[in-house]
């Protein structure tokens, strides 16, 4: 394995080294890890290196000899969606979070030039952890708005790196979503595969709770405890799922580059379904075999490979799975083609699982928020967006049809419990249920957990989706309703006292 592997270093050393170096492979190779490399000075014109937005990746460098290559990268400070209805202001490299993907060849000299957008408010720099030199860059990178900075690098050790902001204060920048990921291309280039995708972990802190709507301001105090209020894979909730989702066919293979900026959690990354045939862990050299979770430190980057094999949503999560499902930290890649029943014989887990976090209907929320804003939320916007809710968080136990599960989970259609005080589910959405209920005569003894990531909007859409659905005999509850409920000091709701 050694020997293979370093025989493309040895090739292009070749000419200088001479034979007897050659010869002295096996032993030169043993312990020895192709290292930095300097190929020698850049060769031939100039290159513009191409750079792209995630999750795409530029094509292969295909390049036998060292080159300089220009890098030229625009910080944009600008207003974007984190989440349905809800829009964050990021500091971006090239205007995306992550930030546009950076490829070269190891050995390659790179100029490096960093544009501040004349319209931001503060200076920027950038720390690269494929440089070999002071801070990575940072402080020959130090960028006023509306200013330009030069410096040149030479790209000695490959891999996949990660970039960042490195201005003070360090963290807030980081976490307004300041970091990308360069790769440094072996000399021969990495084995060719069907697909590669750019993909980055980052944690977020807003002042309001996850999902509350309108413009969220960063929050120094959560980020200084470590408290995201999101975590999330290329910058917004449904960034890589519905029609954004990444794509492949059945059998092929897929690279991942996956990075993580943090500025503060690790990511444990898995791909629900799918086992990963090789992952070059920490982004380094080594590569090890069937992993099902990857740990990418924060500032860290992994590649990760595997081929597809059966049809279906396989979906990204950081395995810390309460971020996947309650933060954000979902991604989806969706393989077509044929299925193979011997070796996985089907039922999809797809939609229930997801529910809205797949993020393909949340449309009829954004706009039940819009009308809420202009004060024309009608009876149709509260049910549309109370079902698209209903799926993600509810219809898990009482089912997407409201039967619920016999002596586990009581129904909700036609339910006599629900129909004999309306105004009561309130409090059992905001404060869950427990003790002996009765529902259309049978009889119930179990926990509903309090929905408290549900906001008061939320709340009144669900429930007046559920009056108004399968026989229940319709009515609507207000926003204002469930946030006196929520105002109101109450224990959690007993049902053996109604
Ligand atoms: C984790 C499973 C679970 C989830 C999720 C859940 N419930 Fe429940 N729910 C229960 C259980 C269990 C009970 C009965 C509790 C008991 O036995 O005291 C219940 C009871 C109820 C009741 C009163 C009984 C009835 O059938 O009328 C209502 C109303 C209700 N849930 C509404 C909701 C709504 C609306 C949501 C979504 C916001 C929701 N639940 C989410 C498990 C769940
Ligand atoms: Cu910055």
């Amino acid at each position: 394995m050694n020997v293979a592997r370093s025989a493309g270093i040895l090739d292009a050393h070749a000419t200088r080294i001479g034979l007897a170096a050659m010869l002295c492979a096996p032993l030169l190779s043993f312990g020895a890890q192709p290292a930095a490399g300097d190929f020698g000075p850049p060769r031939g014109a100039p290159i513009h290196a191409v750079l792209t937005s995630p999750p795409n990746v530029p094509p292969p460098v295909a390049r036998n000899r060292p080159a300089k290559v220009i890098v030229t990268l625009e910080v944009v400070e600008k207003e974007m969606p984190i989440s349905e209805g809800v829009t964050y202001t990021f500091w971006t490299f090239g205007g995306t979070v992550p930030g546009s993907f950076i490829r070269v060849r190891q050995g390659d000299t790179v100029e490096f030039h960093l544009k501040n957008h004349p319209d931001n408010k503060m200076p920027h720099n950038i720390d690269l952890h494929g440089v070999t030199g002071p801070g990575g860059g940072a402080a020959s990178s130090f960028t006023a708005p509306g200013h330009e900075s030069q410096f040149t690098f030479k790209a000695l050790n490959e891999g996949i790196y990660v970039y960042h902001c490195a201005t003070a204060p360090v963290g807030m920048h980081v976490a307004n979503g300041m970091y990308g990921l360069m790769l440094v291309e072996p000399p021969r280039g990495l084995p060719k595969v069907d697909h590669e995708y750019y993909v980055m972990q980052g944690d977020f802190y807003t002042t309001g709770k996850y999902r509350e709507k309108g413009a969220q301001p960063f929050d120094m105090e959560k980020a200084i405890d470590e408290r995201p209020t999101y975590v999330l894979f290329n910058g917004a909730e449904g960034a890589l799922t519905g029609d954004k989702a990444m794509k492949a066919k059945v059998n092929e293979t897929v690279r991942l580059f996956v990075g993580n900026g943090g500025p503060n959690l690790v990511s444990s990354f898995h791909v629900i379904g799918a086992i990963f045939d090789k992952v070059r862990f920490e982004g380094g050299t080594n590569f090890q075999t069937n992993v099902q979770t990857t740990l990418i430190p924060a500032g860290g980057a992994a590649i990760a490979e595997f081929r597809t094999r059966v049809p279906g949503s396989y979906v990204l999560v950081d395995h810390s799975i309460f971020r996947a499902f309650n933060k954000g930290a979902l991604a989806i890649l969706k393989v077509d083609g044929e299925p193979d029943k011997a070796i996985y014989s089907g039922k999809e887990l797809d939609s229930v699982y997801l529910g809205d976090r797949a993020g393909a209907n949340l449309n009829a929320v954004t706009r039940a928020t819009a009308s809420s804003a202009a004060g024309t939320l009608s009876l149709d916007d509260q049910v549309h967006a109370g079902q698209a809710l209903f799926a993600g968080t509810c219809s898990v136990c009482h089912q997407g049809n409201g039967a619920g599960l016999p002596g586990v989970f009581p129904p909700l259609a036609k339910s006599d419990f629900l129909g004999a005080d309306t105004r009561r589910a309130i409090g059992v959405v905001l404060h869950g249920l427990s003790g002996k209920v009765t529902v259309n005569g049978q009889e119930y003894h179990s926990v509903m957990p309090p929905m408290t990531q549900l906001n008061d909007d939320e709340v009144a859409n669900i429930l007046t989706y559920v009056l108004n659905s399968w026989g229940n005999p319709g009515g609507r509850i207000s926003i204002d309703e469930v946030k006196q409920q929520r105002a109101a000091p109450t224990a959690p709701a007993k049902a053996s006292e109604h």
